[in-house]
């Protein structure tokens, strides 16, 4: 039986390539909490738990989500059977309540581990991959529209991107609608233009914008109010043409049946560490598909490792009508994968190898580390 022996939480911080300026925040680093799980005979697992601009997008931060591994999850879990995962999940999740990121951190890294061991990817666990490769949208949001058209050509000139996700919220309605206008033009046919407001606008403002955004040319629009206005979300989910896609509002299976069952959106943005790991998120995907609803792989913004992760679920469904903006490595000035992932003709393939195809690159990982790592050692006995 191999034992979860040692548990390490390591915090990076990766500068990114510009400011990437949202509604709530402008990142200039990516933090990322990566999990390492030594189990008894030697194999390893390796996760991540990542959230975006510090506290200003969810309740948890990358701190909150060391110290909850560390003080919570980790001395409940070490000496257990690391190939029983539902029996460690479910300990889990009636030791720590919410803490979503945390927890999917250990669960990729023991999905990851019972791969290696098995020698299979983790999509085989899942039933195994249905696609190679997936679309891979990217995000503009440097702040200014002609720098956002001038990277969004170049992205198209390269084959990399043709799918763009515009980043608003920030300015006033008729700002950002004529923000949106000019790079749907500038663009025209040779791109999909959506947006996302990370939940800036009332519902007034979202009326007028909605409205706005359908006539600009855009094709989607993500989490525009508050996740806590779910009615008004059914409102605009029925008003409008253009589709309305669900992101912080959904927070795993449960969410995802609240917001089926009451046309709160047309789209799932499906986030493995939002949904509180692989299974969940397989979850909300199986109530997506039942309710009819369209889907996405959305990120966190995620290093290569967690990115990792998400491509090895995503791989295993059926029809992601909406793509994915499984880009989170590009957005980084350095890659700390020693197997980085390889993006080409608009798409990012999935990874090959065992467990979620993804080698950390310790050199890389030491530099961008906070100078604090941290083990928990199995007790005696276990
Ligand atoms: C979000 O809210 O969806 C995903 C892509 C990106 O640029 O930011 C994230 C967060
Ligand atoms: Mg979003």
């Amino acid at each position: 039986m191999p034992k979860i022996d040692v548990i390490e939480t390591m915090i990076v911080d990766v500068p990114t390539i510009r400011g990437h300026v949202l509604s709530m925040a402008t990142m200039r680093t990516q933090t990322a909490v990566l999990v390492r799980i030594r189990f008894s005979d030697g194999s390893e697992g390796l996760g991540e738990g990542t959230t975006i601009g510090g506290l200003s997008y969810c309740p948890e931060s990358p701190e909150s989500i060391q110290s909850v591994i560390e003080t919570y999850i980790a001395p409940g879990i070490v000496g257990l059977d690391g190939d029983d995962i539902n029996a460690v999940t479910q300990l889990v999740d009636r030791m720590v309540q919410g803490n979503r990121i945390a927890k999917s951190a250990i669960e990729i890294a023991l999905w990851d581990g019972l791969g290696k061991r098995l020698s299979v990817p983790v999509s085989q666990l899942f039933g195994g991959a249905v696609h190679k490769r997936l679309p891979v949208a990217w995000t503009l949001a440097s702040g200014n529209s002609d720098t956002d058209i001038a990277e969004a050509e170049e992205m198209v000139e390269r084959g990399r991107h043709n799918i763009f996700k515009l980043k608003i919220g920030k300015r006033a309605v008729a700002d950002d609608v004529a923000h949106v206008s000019k790079i749907a033009k500038a663009l025209g046919e040779r791109a999909s233009i959506r947006v996302d407001v990370n939940q800036a606008w009332s519902l007034q403002d979202a009326r007028w914008g909605l409205k706005g955004l359908q006539e600009a040319g855009c094709v989607l629009v993500e989490q525009p109010i508050k996740a806590r206005y779910r009615h008004a979300m059914a409102e605009l989910t029925a008003k409008y043409e253009i589709a309305l896609m669900a992101d912080e509002i959904l927070n795993g299976p449960e969410d995802a049946l609240v917001v089926a069952a009451n046309h709160c959106a047309d789209v799932f943005a499906v986030k493995v560490a939002q949904s509180g790991g692989l299974k969940r998120g397989a979850e909300v995907i199986a109530i997506g598909q039942a309710a009819g609803l369209g889907l996405y792989g959305g990120t966190m913004l995620e290093t290569g490792l967690g990115t990792s992760a998400a491509l090895q679920l995503f791989a295993t469904v059926d029809r992601l009508e909406w793509g994915t903006e499984l880009f989170g490595p590009l957005l980084l000035t350095d890659e700390i994968l020693a197997n980085p992932i390889v993006y080409k003709d608009f798409n990012v393939e999935v990874p090959q190898g065992d467990g979620i195809g993804a080698e950390l690159d310790m050199d890389k990982v030491n530099f961008y580390s906070r100078d604090r790592s941290k083990t928990v050692r199995a007790v005696s006995g276990t």
